[in-house]
């Protein structure tokens, strides 16, 4: 995939917005006298002239310490396997109950940027690929410059969550609502702290985009991934709770997609009328 271009000026600016809290999020007394020249810097200076495959597990290590992600009490929300549409993201950002990564310090700086480490440099002297990088896959590229970002910050999300902590899963997901691969199985999930999270609520969703009126969806809270998602958090000493279809976030998916059969007055769950 292509590149930000002008990178620096937007992560710049975003840390700017953030740190006044000009946008509305939870806003720490503790960010406000990050430097923002400096944590621009300390973002770029683990992965400048590295081989955009070859990041190591801490490059941003120092930038994420200066700015943590941090959500209040009760509101941590994880997401799998639905980007799609950024439905989370989009509740999320209306819902002061609820905060995911991206509307965190971090994630909102870095939110739909894309940048990758480079060995031969291209002309610009900073180190970094300014035309394209490569696409993470796990067998070519496992550590790539991005994914090492979203790794590492979303460790640190979970390891702070404490209260009542959210999953919004896709019920209609290829090979499972409950991805083994994800961050979320993978890096999220296993750092939640059980002395700290009193319970952690699954919201299973449809994929409006693959609706098929007939086939509601494939998997419930009670088969398949997301049992066996249950079943480990139990296991972990978690409280689980599971939802299909919450009306927390099937408000914005039938605003979204009005005509789905998912919503209005002959969906599941509601009254007819
Ligand atoms: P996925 P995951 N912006 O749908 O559980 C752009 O299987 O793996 O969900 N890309 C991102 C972002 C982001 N904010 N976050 C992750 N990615 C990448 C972070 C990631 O490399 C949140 F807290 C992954 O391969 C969620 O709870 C892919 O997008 C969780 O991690 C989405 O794969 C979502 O990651």
């Amino acid at each position: 995939p292509g590149t930000t271009p002008n990178i620096t000026d937007i992560l710049t600016g975003r840390c700017e917005e953030y740190r006044k809290c000009l946008l509305g999020e939870p806003c720490l007394p503790f960010y406000r006298n990050v430097k923002c020249r400096a944590a621009v810097e300390s973002f770029f200076k683990g992965i400048r002239n590295m081989d955009p495959c070859a990041t190591p597990d801490n490059a941003y290590d120092e930038f994420l310490n200066m700015v943590p992600p941090t959500t209040v009490r009760g509101t941590t929300m994880f997401w799998s396997g639905v980007m799609g549409n950024n439905i989370p993201q989009d509740v999320a950002q209306v819902t002061p109950e609820f905060s995911v990564l991206e509307e965190t310090f971090p994630g909102y700086m870095a939110g739909n940027l894309s940048w990758c480490g480079a060995t031969d440099g291209d002309g610009t002297g900073l180190g970094l690929n300014f035309t394209v990088c490569p696409t993470w896959t796990s067998e070519t590229c496992p550590n790539n410059t991005k994914a090492a970002f979203w790794a590492r910050a979303s460790k640190m999300l979970a390891t702070q969550a404490v209260g009542d902590v959210y999953v919004v899963l896709n019920a209609q997901r290829a090979g499972g609502a409950f991805n083994n691969g994800s961050i979320f199985a993978t890096i999220e999930a296993p750092n939640l702290n059980q002395d700290v999270v009193t319970n952690v609520a699954i919201y299973l969703i449809p994929d409006f985009q693959l609706a098929i009126p007939n086939e509601m969806y494939a998997e419930t809270c009670t088969n398949g991934s997301v049992l066996y998602l249950q079943n480990f958090l139990m296991n972990m000493n978690f409280n689980v709770t599971c939802e299909e279809n919450p009306k927390e976030i099937m408000w914005l998916q039938c605003a979204r997609f009005a005509n789905s059969p998912y919503c209005g007055p002959y969906a599941k769950g509601n009254p007819v009328v």
